[in-house]
């Protein structure tokens, strides 16, 4: 009996290491709100110390007060950490406990597990295998589907976009949609392919996408940032920003999302290569931000919506980030994430916020989103996708269906509404 009680405490201990719930031998993310400036103060020093990682907001800048951070803790600085924010009476709330191993499973998800039962679809990709599925997609639908090389990444890997023309009719016009401008984001380029994959497998199906592919043609970029999504899947999975390295400093990076020529570099991006909103050296100075500009210049005449695909937080957001002006077109704009966002909580039951982003997140200038409207392309938007922070960046493979089809209802509904402004008329989106 006693040999079995010591069994028993010799499994339950290891389970408790593997589980995290043990938390001096894990890796945790914190949910904290400071409620005062001192407070605030705290929690930007500690979030660019003790090898933790800010989830949320992107830069310690954006800490305020009564307003959630997300804080990734790793498990040697766990008590550290923890120790600081009691003594400055900052209460704070474990939103996961156990984050490196949830980062370890869904590497291994990878190679695609028989006995798991998900399908393609249903699971994360390494960059080896989306550009196969690039390549096998365009190949399998000669007639409908064109990969297009826009340009190329700071390490020379291939910047693909698929362009979907479902028929002929003249004059188009078209959407672009690009995916994984943040290298952490995975559901980002996850969506970008179930979307691809709907659109081929529904029209003449579903009555939405038809009417939307049959006025529109889509390019989709899959993976904006193939360098730094590479880097998430070897190194370190939370990394934000491409790989390019600057001179003068071994801080590598710049938030493409900041590169853009938006008010550049103003309030809520920094010039420092060492932070995660590194604007970098100019507009446009890295090659991904310049393909994608390069791409949409040439094409502005025909593309009629710009949508960038992110994560996380569950928002539509609208131009502008860059300063809190209001868009000139910002209650038509408005009217249509209004819209989207009653349809997934209709369809769904989830709730997204919507609005313009300076507004709803943050100043954060040099966005693609803004600097697209400016560019002419009116309808311009700016997905966040699931979650709110339960599992953040770290959003398990068995919710990528569910938080695409929200995204996917968002897209149509505001697709629909853009065709039916501006082209004929469309009806009301339904379930997908
Ligand atoms: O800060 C960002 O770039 C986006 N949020 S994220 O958490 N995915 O990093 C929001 C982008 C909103 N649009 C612009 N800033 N232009
Ligand atoms: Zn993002």
């Amino acid at each position: 009996m006693a040999t079995l009680w010591v069994l028993f405490f010799i499994f339950y201990f290891e389970l408790l290491l593997k589980t995290g719930h043990c938390t001096e031998t894990s890796s945790q993310v914190l949910s904290i709100t400071p409620n005062t400036q001192e407070q605030v103060e705290v929690l930007r020093n500690v979030s660019t110390q003790y090898q933790t990682g800010l989830w949320k907001p992107a830069s310690p800048h954006n800490i305020k007060e009564l307003t959630q951070v997300h804080l990734y803790v790793p498990a040697n600085s766990s008590e550290t950490v923890r120790n600081l924010l009691q003594r400055h009476g900052i209460t704070h709330e474990v939103l996961l406990s156990n984050a490196d191993e949830i980062i370890e499973m869904q590497m291994r998800n990878e190679s695609g597990d028989p006995r798991s039962g998900s399908t393609f679809y249903q699971r994360y990709h390494n960059l080896e295998d989306i550009y196969k599925w690039i390549n096998r997609t365009a190949h399998e639908n000669p007639t409908t589907v064109k990969a297009i090389l826009i340009g190329s990444s700071y390490q020379k890997r291939p910047l693909y976009a698929l362009k979907l023309s479902l028929n002929n009719r003249p004059n188009k016009k078209a959407m672009w949609i690009d995916c994984g401008i943040h290298a952490r984001e995975w559901i980002s380029p996850a969506f970008c392919l179930i979307f691809v994959q709907y659109s081929l497998s529904f029209y003449k199906v579903n009555s939405d996408i038809t009417q939307i592919l049959d006025n529109m043609d889509v390019y989709v970029l899959p993976v904006m940032n193939p360098d730094g999504y590479k880097y998430t899947w070897t190194k370190d999975r939370m990394w934000r920003k491409n790989r390019s390295p600057t001179n003068g400093t071994s801080c590598i990076g710049v938030d493409l999302n900041r590169n853009f020529d938006a008010n550049w570099c103003t309030k809520g991006a920094s010039p420092d290569p060492c932070s995660e909103i590194y604007c970098g050296a100019f507009p446009e100075s890295e090659p991904e931000s310049q393909a994608v500009a390069n791409f949409l210049r040439s094409n502005k005449d025909i593309i009629q919506i710009y949508l960038s695909i992110h994560s996380y937080s569950q928002m539509l957001l609208i131009p502008y980030s860059c300063t809190m002006d209001e868009a000139d077109n910002h209650s038509e704009l408005y009217e249509m994430v209004k819209q989207a966002a009653e349809n997934i909580r209709r369809y769904y039951r989830n709730v997204y916020t919507y609005g313009a982003g300076a507004k709803t997140i943050y100043l954060a200038p040099g966005g693609s989103d803004d600097w697209a409207h400016n560019l002419g392309i009116n309808y311009s938007f700016t997905f966040e996708l699931q979650d709110r922070g339960r599992y953040g960046f770290l959003l398990p493979p068995s919710y990528i269906q569910g938080a695409s089809n929200e995204a996917l209802i968002a897209l149509k509904t505001i697709a629909l509404k853009v065709i039916e402004k501006t082209q004929a008329a469309a009806g009301s989106p339904q379930n997908v």
